[in-house]
C-alpha cells in the first residue's frame, strides 16, 4: 500500500484539476510565546494520511472533491511585511485558477495576507475569526504584521471583521469594542467604514445559537480563520499561544455546519497549531477539522 505524503495521502492532483487546493504555510517569524508553528503544516498532513475519507457528518467523501496539496511555502523572513505579501501572493495564484483555497499555518499573521488576495476577488467579504485572542493591536514587538495585529489589519482593508471565542484581550484594546471600532478602508477600499464584533468565549458557552449572534456582521462571501486556540487547550494542547476556558469540537462543528449553509465561505485557514510539538491528538483533530471544513464549504457535485 502507497500513502503520498499529500494532504489526506490522495494522489498527487496538478492545480488544474482540482476544486481545492492545500496551501501549506511553514511561517512563525513572530510567534511570541512557543515557537513552532512552522511545523504546523506538515504535522496536519502528516496526521491527515490516517484520516478515513468517508466523513459520517457529511455522509460523502470530500477526498472525492479533487484535492490538490501545494508544496510548502517558506516564506520571506527578511521582514514580516514580506511574508505576508508572499502569502497574498499565492493565494491570488490558486483563486485565479478559481480553486477553493485552504491556508495552513503556521502563524496567524499569514490570515492578513490571504485575505488581501480573497478582497480583490470578492470585494463583498466579511472574515470572521474563531480565536481566544481579538489580535487588534496596532503594532506589537516592533511590526504591524505581527500575529498579534492581524485582525486590526484586515479591519483597515474595509472589511467587516467578526471575532468570536476571545478571553484574552490587553486593557488597551477594550475602547475599541464600545462602541465598536470602525476604521475608514485604506487605499480606495470598496468596502466603506468597516465594523467589528466580538464575541467572548462565555456567551459562546451561554448560547447554543451562536449564528444568530454574529450573522448582522457577516456578508454574503465569508472567509473564516480559525485560530485552534480558540478550541479548548483539553482538546487542541498544541498552540502557539494556548488559553483556559475554549470551546469544543461538536458545538463548533454544529456551528461550522449552520455557517456553511446560510453563507458562502468561499475560503478558510486554520492556523497556529504547535507542529514543533509533535502532539498528535492536537494535529489529527486540526487535520479532522480541516477535512470536515472541506466538505461543508465545497457541495459534493
Ligand atoms: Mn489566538
Amino acid at each position: 500500500m502507497e500513502i503520498p505524503y499529500t494532504f489526506a495521502g490522495l494522489p498527487p492532483l496538478p492545480l488544474e484539476k482540482a476544486r481545492v487546493a492545500i496551501l501549506p504555510v511553514a511561517y512563525d517569524g513572530t510567534t511570541s510565546y512557543q515557537a513552532g508553528t512552522r511545523f504546523g503544516p506538515q504535522e496536519i498532513i502528516l496526521a491527515s494520511r490516517f484520516l478515513e475519507m468517508y466523513d459520517e457528518s457529511l455522509g460523502f467523501e470530500p477526498s472525492d472533491l479533487g484535492i490538490a496539496t501545494l508544496p510548502e511555502l517558506w516564506p520571506d523572513l527578511s521582514r514580516p511585511e514580506a511574508a505576508v505579501n508572499e502569502v497574498e501572493k499565492y493565494v491570488t495564484k490558486i483563486l485565479k485558477k478559481r480553486v477553493f483555497p485552504v491556508i495552513l499555518g503556521g502563524e496567524h499573521s499569514i490570515t492578513a495576507g490571504a485575505v488581501k488576495a480573497f478582497y480583490k476577488i470578492y470585494p463583498k467579504l466579511s472574515v470572521l475569526t474563531l480565536d481566544a485572542h481579538a489580535d487588534l493591536r496596532e503594532t506589537y514587538q516592533g511590526t504591524r504584521y505581527n500575529h498579534a495585529c492581524v485582525s486590526r489589519r484586515i479591519m483597515e482593508m474595509g472589511i467587516p471583521t467578526t471575532i468570536m471565542g476571545v478571553r484574552c484581550i490587553p486593557s488597551e484594546d477594550l475602547p475599541l469594542l464600545s462602541p465598536p471600532l470602525s476604521l475608514p478602508p485604506r487605499g480606495g477600499g470598496v468596502g466603506g467604514g468597516a465594523k467589528l464584533k466580538v464575541i467572548w468565549a462565555e456567551k459562546l458557552k451561554e448560547k447554543k445559537d451562536w449564528l444568530s449572534l454574529i450573522s448582522a456582521n457577516l456578508t454574503e462571501y465569508v472567509y473564516l480563520s480559525i485560530d485552534l486556540d480558540f478550541f479548548d487547550p483539553a482538546e487542541v494542547p498544541a498552540v502557539g499561544t494556548p488559553e483556559p476556558g475554549g470551546l469544543g469540537w461538536s458545538e463548533t462543528n454544529r456551528f461550522l455546519r449552520r455557517l456553511a449553509q446560510k453563507h458562502r465561505v468561499v475560503g478558510f485557514d486554520v492556523v497556529e497549531l504547535n507542529g514543533g510539538l509533535h502532539h498528535t491528538p492536537s494535529s489529527y483533530f486540526a487535520s479532522r477539522l480541516v477535512y470536515r471544513l472541506i466538505g461543508l464549504c465545497n457541495k459534493k457535485s
